[in-house]
């Protein structure tokens, strides 16, 4: 297994719309396997394919406390939505940034496994709020994109100066 870097807002690489998984075979299970152990690591509760610079359909997800709930959902579509529900929500792409959203409240899901079975799974709460979010990467969307553009171009702002810190410690 291996730990992958994961893309910093704004790369414009995070705004790549992901294409369907169309073979479930032993490259697509090495890559699940490496995104639930950099997920882990960071650590998270989710994690998009499109992160992780890989442009396919593909998410995992554990809002367990203990790391050992883990969900893999590929070509995911949310099937039906009721209620609303607003979130303070992080992103490993946007370290350090915690915002509030609004989100559908219970969402109804229909996705594959790694096999290519096909599933229907219902969630409320953070799994909703954690599948939305994670659903939105694949769209090519960060949830910065919910806030105003003033709060959005200070942290992309405070994004670019963090990135060239690190950049110039390197040297
Ligand atoms: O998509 C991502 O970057 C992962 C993101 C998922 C998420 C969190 C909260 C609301 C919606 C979506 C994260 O995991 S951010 C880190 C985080 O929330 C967390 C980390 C450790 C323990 C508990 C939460
Ligand atoms: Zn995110």
């Amino acid at each position: 297994m291996a730990l992958l870097p994961i893309l910093n807002y704004p790369d414009p690489r995070l705004h790549t719309v992901a294409k369907p998984v169309a073979e479930f075979n032993a490259d697509l299970k090495r890559l699940v396997q490496d995104m639930q152990e950099t997920m882990y690591a960071a650590p998270g509760i989710g994690l998009a394919a499109t992160q992780v610079d890989r442009h396919i359909q593909l998410i995992v997800i554990d809002t367990s406390k203990e790391q050992n709930d883990l969900l893999v959902l590929i070509n995911p579509k949310i099937l039906n939505h009721a209620g609303m529900q607003t979130y303070e929500e992080g992103c490993l792409s946007v370290p350090g940034v915690y915002e509030t959203v609004t989100r559908a409240e219970r969402i109804k899901v229909e996705a594959q496994n790694t096999e290519g079975k096909k599933f229907t799974l219902e969630a409320d709460g953070l799994l909703s709020v954690c599948i939305q979010h994670e659903m939105d990467h694949l769209k090519g969307k960060v949830f910065v994109e919910y806030l105003s553009p003033l709060k959005r171009n200070r942290i992309k702002t405070k994004m670019l100066k963090h990135a060239r810190e690190i950049e110039r410690n390197n040297y």
